[in-house]
């Protein structure tokens, strides 16, 4: 058959662009194949890092903290109590052998071990000063869950079987969400946790936390249940790579451990990958922007297991870099 004459041009220009850039240095193509085959500008690419160095050296620092086996109890509120009112005190009983771990803030750092709560699913408050109880204020009339577990200044929870606790309450005459969230002054708090002077403000030392009107699923505590914990919020400059995931499973052995299932994440809308194992990972190669990060708990077929809905959780984070 004929060739045209344009397309023997074409391929006769290809195949010089290709000498070209086969006499260029090896680097310098390497780095002209990485631009033009790179995915479109914006997209993430995100690779598992081994634990941060920063981290084992904390480790290290904290002497035997590590390997503390705590026992968390939750006093009041009580299993399957009800409670008049829109604000629910929570006090816990941290025991078992803590080999030096205690929850508390170092005001210098701002860190410090504290205490994930989680109420329904709603994302984590950290509790710091257990001493003082901590109040979850203007929850919403109904059944709620309230799950516990300690965690390190870097947020990693402890994942010994006494590490959790959850209850299930009942709130009657809660709150309304159609008013906005106030201290007991009367004073509006945007987020009471961060803002030293809206603490300040009102009663003194004790954390609290004002919530958005949620209920409880239908957990069973008997079920396979896995509970989100890490990443959450905000992540800025050094903090906001790599990127901690990290989360809690009761009743289910992964299937790098003996088990039947598997923790699948998923970022944004990229690919969903697997975790085998029941240890925190860090991802590396955030880009600055809003972030979806997805942790469900899926049997060997690859399906959702389901407990009161908890276990595909979906996160809003922001990374700014
Ligand atoms: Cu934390």
């Amino acid at each position: 058959m004929r060739v045209p004459n344009r397309s023997l041009l074409f391929l006769a220009g290809f195949v010089w662009l290709v000498l070209i850039a086969g006499c260029e240095p090896a680097g310098q193509n390497a780095n002209t194949t990485a631009t033009t085959q790179a995915t479109p500008p914006g997209a993430q690419s995100l690779t598992v890092i081994p634990r941060p160095q920063q981290i084992v050296e904390m480790m290290t620092a904290r002497g035997e903290q590590d390997q503390a086996t705590p026992a968390i109890q939750i006093v009041p509120p009580t299993r399957d109590a009800t409670i008049n009112g829109a604000t629910v005190e929570v006090k816990l009983d941290l025991s078992g052998d803590l080999k030096g771990y205690m929850p508390h803030k170092d005001p210098a750092t701002g860190k410090g071990n504290h205490i994930h709560v989680i109420l329904d699913n709603q994302p984590y408050e950290a509790y710091y000063e257990t001493s003082q109880p901590f109040e979850l204020r203007n929850v919403a009339e109904g059944k709620h869950t309230l799950r516990v577990f300690p965690s390190r200044p870097w947020h990693e929870s402890y994942k010994n079987d006494t590490a959790f606790q959850m209850v299930t309450f009942t709130v009657k005459g809660g709150g309304d969400a159609s008013k906005p969230t106030t201290t007991n002054n009367g004073q509006t708090m945007a987020s009471p946790l961060k803002s030293p002077a809206a603490t300040a403000a009102a009663s003194p030392a004790r954390e609290r936390k004002d919530y958005t009107p949620s209920q409880a699923g239908e957990v069973d505590p008997a079920k396979p249940l896995l509970t989100y914990s890490r990443p959450k919020g905000e992540y800025k400059a050094e903090d906001a790579d790599p990127i901690m995931v990290d989360f809690w499973l009761l009743n289910a052995k992964l299937q790098g451990e003996g088990g039947d299932y598997r923790v699948r994440y998923t970022v944004d809308d990229g690919e969903a990958k697997f975790l085998e194992k029941w240890e925190p990972i860090w991802l590396s190669g955030w880009i600055s922007g809003k972030h979806r990060v997805k942790l469900e708990l899926v049997d060997k077929a690859g399906n959702v297991v389901d407990n009161g809905g908890y276990n595909s959780t979906t996160r809003e984070i922001t990374v700014i870099k």
